[in-house]
């Protein structure tokens, strides 16, 4: 058994209190969801094996470009996040995989290794920067870093990616996530195909330094931090960029990195039908990347990327195994809450898409039934899953109610008194 972060006699006492309320709740919806055909534990049982990873930036306070607003106990380095990181996983049981982020994070691997362990947990794919410059690199990022003019910075921006590579295979995580920054600004600024060839030059070193079971991971963005164009700008390049690379290259989808209103789960599905979707960074947002948490602003968003992925599951379509991680900015929130909330919100849009009555939707759309396929989807999207997902905490060992046992336990004081407060400098977005 793992060391825990939080005293278990309590999230015990916070269960007992909730249990005999939960059983009824659980009771009552598994008598719902029979009527319709559907098993609860099978349900159930699905969800408690459901995974999701927190990335280590995630746990400390993020900000925009304006400013950032600490809170107390912000973790001071890797072994701090990692810290925090079992808290969120303990009282989840969702969470047990952390994905690094290099510099940031970087330390003695087998440190690492141990660390995480000596949690129950262990490591997602590895993310690289190249967005930024970093204290005695050579070469500035300032105008892009794999699709850079100059060989010598495209030369470091690959090197950087191999060493990435090389302390993921030390701490044994199976992928490698880019995103890169690159773009212009100004209309003329940078010749569209000269900086994608570039890139794709760039990224081809690095694929050739993939181990044989690794899968390469690349992530677009529409803008930002270029305002005027980025490389690797949508879904389309992306889906060229892993066609050129081969066939342990993938797309990662971001949901805040598209421009507004665009039809994220249509995405999803044609990756997945040219077996080239390879994960997600999970947030919401209003009107940009703006890095909300999951599920606040369009939970039914959320719904319909997981109703596509559950009907790809149910196809058995080979080799499907895409990548789940959160990617969010708490700048408001503590962050562990954010987190736990998140993750929760992940696995409830999952939970309410197993729910869909596959035999009614697939008739109701060879009918042509437009209205009744889509009440389909909404009868398993108002379904009250909330049941299904605290009993699978239960039973596996975490909280029924996550920020509740959270707050009782009193962690985010201890550690604000064993961790010196951080300075209020830099951005957190990423
Ligand atoms: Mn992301």
């Amino acid at each position: 058994m793992s060391e825990q972060p939080i005293d278990t006699d309590l999230v015990a006492r916070e269960n007992a209190a909730r249990q005999s309320a939960l059983e009824r709740d659980y009771e009552a919806l598994g008598e719902q969801l029979d009527r319709r055909g559907i098993p609860i534990d099978a349900i159930r049982d699905k969800v408690a094996a459901f995974a999701v990873a927190i990335p280590s930036w995630g746990v400390g306070t993020g900000g925009t470009r304006f400013a950032r607003f600490p809170g107390p106990g912000e973790p001071r380095d890797i072994f701090d996040k990692i810290e925090d990181c079992a808290v969120i996983h303990q009282l989840t049981r969702a969470t047990p995989t952390i994905s690094l982020h290099i510099p940031w994070d970087r330390a003695e691997p087998a440190l690492l290794k141990e660390a995480a362990a000596r949690r129950g947990l262990a490591f997602d794919a590895m993310n690289s920067n190249t967005f930024q410059d970093h204290p005695g690199q050579h070469h500035s990022y300032k105008f892009g870093s794999l699709s850079h003019t100059d060989a010598a910075t495209r030369a470091q921006a690959v090197e950087h990616n191999l060493e990435c590579i090389e302390i993921g295979r030390a701490i044994g995580s199976k992928a490698l996530t880019v995103w890169i920054g690159d773009g212009s600004n100004f209309p003329g600024q940078s010749d569209f195909a000269r900086a994608f060839e570039r890139y794709l030059d760039s990224m081809k070193q690095i694929y050739a330094a993939l181990p044989e079971d690794w899968r390469l991971f690349t992530e677009h963005k529409i803008y930002e931090p270029a305002f005027y164009s980025t490389v690797v700008q949508d879904w389309g390049t992306n889906y060229l960029i892993a066609r050129e690379l081969g066939e342990k290259a993938f797309c990662l989808v971001d949901l805040g990195h598209h421009a507004p209103n665009v039809n994220i789960e249509m995405i999803v599905s044609r990756l997945i039908q040219f077996g080239k979707l390879g994960g997600f960074h999970f947030n919401d947002s209003k009107y940009g990347d703006d890095d909300l948490d999951a599920g606040v602003i369009d939970p039914y968003r959320l719904f319909l990327i997981f109703n596509e992925l559950v009907a790809a599951e149910r196809r058995a379509v080979p080799g499907f195994a895409p990548a789940h991680m959160l990617d969010q900015s708490h700048n408001v929130t503590d962050p562990i809450e954010s987190l736990m909330l998140s993750a929760v919100e992940v696995t409830r849009a999952y939970a309410q898409a197993l729910l869909v009555d596959r035999t009614a939707l697939d008739a109701f759309q060879e009918e042509n039934d437009a209205l009744m396929a889509s009440e389909t989807l909404k009868t398993a999207f108002r379904t009250d899953v909330g049941p299904v997902l605290a009993m699978a905490r239960l039973r596996s060992g975490g909280a029924v109610d996550p920020v509740a046992a959270y707050r009782a336990s009193g962690y985010r004081r201890k550690v604000a008194d064993e961790r010196p407060a951080a300075r209020g400098t830099g951005g957190g977005i990423v």
